[in-house]
């Protein structure tokens, strides 16, 4: 690999899964949150309704960059989905496992992907463990199962540098085994560990 590639990496999930925090944990600079008013009847009763769709840029040791986008968490925003996948070269899914239905929310994530899903490396994030166990890891892994997902998921906090990089990496490793663990920040020295 040189030191010139880009990666596109999109990171998403329902909203308060964490895509905004663990954008800004990875970003080695300070995320960019495009926001929207939207001109429908929602910004009658609450005026600060956004788009909030995130950006945050990852520096490798050898120059390369990441570039992460985050989906917009709305629902009438997912037509974007499609957009924003184009030419990423992996997906990151975070799932917070204090929803009410956190299963119910991959299926509908897988469900809306599926297209996209096809060839495209991804893995999942589940959130929030730390505040509900009702529903468990092995609980995830048969879903993905049932669902012909053979991919890495992992339990993370997504205020936390480390478990950020450790998913960001296994997403890697699927589309590049040549990017080193210490080509990231939290592991190494590049950008300022958080
Ligand atoms: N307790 C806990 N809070 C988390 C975890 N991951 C994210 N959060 C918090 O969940 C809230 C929603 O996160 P946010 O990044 O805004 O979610 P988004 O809607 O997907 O962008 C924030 O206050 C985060 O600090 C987690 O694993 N455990
Ligand atoms: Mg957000």
């Amino acid at each position: 690999m040189t030191g010139s590639n880009a990666y596109k990496i999109v990171i998403s999930g329902p909203v308060g899964a964490g895509k905004s925090t663990a954008i800004g944990v990875l970003s080695d600079i300070p995320p960019v949150v495009t926001d929207a008013v939207p001109s429908d009847d929602v910004s009658l009763s609450k005026n600060s309704t956004t788009v909030a769709m995130d950006y945050g840029l990852i520096a490798l040791g050898d120059g390369s960059k990441i570039h992460l986008y985050g989906t917009p968490g709305q629902r009438r925003f997912d037509f974007m989905w499609d957009i924003m996948l184009n030419g990423a070269l992996g997906l990151i899914l975070l799932i917070n496992n204090n929803a009410s239905d956190p299963l119910g929310d991959l299926e509908r994530f897988l469900d809306a992907f599926s297209g996209a899903l096809e060839g495209l490396p991804f893995c999942v994030g589940i959130t929030h463990l730390d505040k509900s166990r009702k529903v468990i890891l092995p609980d995830y892994h048969a879903l993905l199962k049932r669902r012909g997902h053979v991919i890495p998921l992992f339990s993370v906090d997504a205020r936390s540098s480390q478990d950020m990089n450790t998913l960001l990496m296994a997403m890697l490793g699927m589309i590049e085994p040549g990017i080193l663990v210490h080509n990231i920040k939290a592991f190494g020295q590049t950008g300022s560990a958080q």
